[in-house]
């Protein structure tokens, strides 16, 4: 964990902007939970703001893939664009960054990385999945640095939330 995290989520910040980093621990093997999270052409697989996605520039598998996507209504935006830039396989490390769209995420740069969980320490457990999201964005010139990251991890954390959720459902479904 503190290799991942000094490896992938220790991003450079300008003085104009912030982040953070959010963890979720599920019960679902991590290829499962790999599964979901790679699909970057399908957000909604667990991102339940997202009404729709479609594929602008590539399907979603390589690196430069571009996806629009709209969200559900009763939040302040639409749509956002957002491509690809990273998705490894066998690091299990997936990358992507927000590049238009009708909010306020300017320079949005978000990475996600699972690791099989090892919380006693007695080495990894098959069943489990540490999941780490970190971000940057910049403040918008009207708000401030604690607002900005509240916003955005209330989104995250729900985001997390539903990935536990669906995969804990699947690898239910798939024990029976
Ligand atoms: C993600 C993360 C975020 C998505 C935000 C932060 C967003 O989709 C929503 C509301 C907004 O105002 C911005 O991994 C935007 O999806 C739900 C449309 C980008």
């Amino acid at each position: 964990t503190q290799a991942m995290v000094r490896l992938y989520h220790t991003p450079d910040f300008l003085p104009n902007q912030c982040g953070s980093l959010l963890t979720q621990t599920i019960d679902a093997p991590l290829p499962l939970v790999w599964s979901l999270v790679r699909q970057f052409a399908n957000p909604q697989a667990y991102k339940q703001f997202v009404k729709s996605c479609y594929m602008v520039a590539g399907d979603g598998s390589t690196p430069g893939s571009i996806r629009e996507v709209t969200v559900i209504s009763g939040l302040p935006a639409h749509r956002s664009r957002e491509r690809l830039e990273l998705l490894n396989d066998e690091l299990h490390v997936m990358v992507f960054s927000i590049i238009g769209g009708d909010h306020r995420l300017v320079n949005y740069r978000s990475t996600t990385t699972l690791q099989e969980d090892d919380l006693d320490g007695a080495g990894p457990s098959d069943n489990r999945t540490t999941v780490i999201e970190s971000y940057v964005v910049d403040v918008p010139q009207d708000s401030n640095k604690e607002d900005t990251n509240l916003f955005a991890e209330t989104i995250i954390r729900c985001n997390l939330r539903s990935l536990a959720k669906v995969s804990e459902k699947m690898a239910c479904a798939l024990k029976a």
